[in-house]
């Protein structure tokens, strides 16, 4: 019996664990933490060193990292099948997604919205990314010949793509969704779950304004 409590932000990558959450049909409490303040409280930093969301306890263990979490919870459901069975082949493609995500497109996005660094080629030899057009083109003709990331099965994956595009598509000046793209985040944020969670986040930002 799970005993799951999710630390989160309405405005923060905790929106994709409280869509999994619903995805998995969990029962859990939700802790809602401010930026700046609660967030970097000793009783916070404790959970995550790093005084950021989101975090998910369940009892004695403390998961940070939305990517951990989130494959956390597909095994922990696995009659909710968001994630191919462990020993499935589909299972190496699954991890390369959840992989490509963390080490190629979040970065890749991060450093163009922040202009962090003005990456050249030479750069990208060995920064372990492509360039951000070259990644989404990726993500991009594979999702032109499959429905979901893992083909026709809806995975954690697909949450953690589609809760960044949904994000990064606020921001015209960094990313541009094509029409597969577009389709792919149209047809993925109608699942019941998805409202439910933007039902829930609309409730947490009214009453952190309490
Ligand atoms: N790598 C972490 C990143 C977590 C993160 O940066 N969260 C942001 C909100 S989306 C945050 O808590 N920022 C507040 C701060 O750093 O003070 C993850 O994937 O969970």
């Amino acid at each position: 019996m799970s005993d799951l409590t999710l630390y989160t932000h309405p405005h923060s990558r905790g929106v994709s664990i409280s869509w999994m959450l619903e995805e998995c049909q969990a029962n859990y409490q939700v802790k809602l933490l401010q930026f700046h303040t609660s967030m970097k409280a000793p009783e916070y930093l404790a959970l995550n060193p790093a005084g950021k969301v989101p975090t998910l306890t369940d009892g004695a263990v403390v998961i940070s990292e939305t990517a951990a979490i989130l494959t956390y919870l597909a095994d922990q459901y696995p009659e909710r099948q968001l994630a191919p069975a462990v020993t499935s082949p589909q299972r190496g493609e699954y991890y390369k997604w959840l992989f490509f995500f963390c080490n190629q497109l979040e970065p890749a996005l991060t450093n163009k919205k922040h202009a962090i660094i003005d990456v050249t080629d030479k750069m990208h030899f060995e920064l372990g990314y492509a360039s951000l057009d070259v990644i989404i083109q990726q993500y991009s003709q594979h999702l032109s010949q499959n429905r979901y990331l893992l083909g026709e099965q809806f995975t954690a994956a697909d949450i953690q793509l589609t809760g960044l595009l949904v994000w990064a598509n606020t921001f015209q000046d960094i990313i541009q969704l094509d029409q597969t793209l577009t389709d792919y985040v149209a047809s993925n944020t109608q699942r019941e779950a998805f409202v439910r969670a933007m039902q829930l986040n609309q409730d947490y930002t009214a009453k952190m304004q309490d």
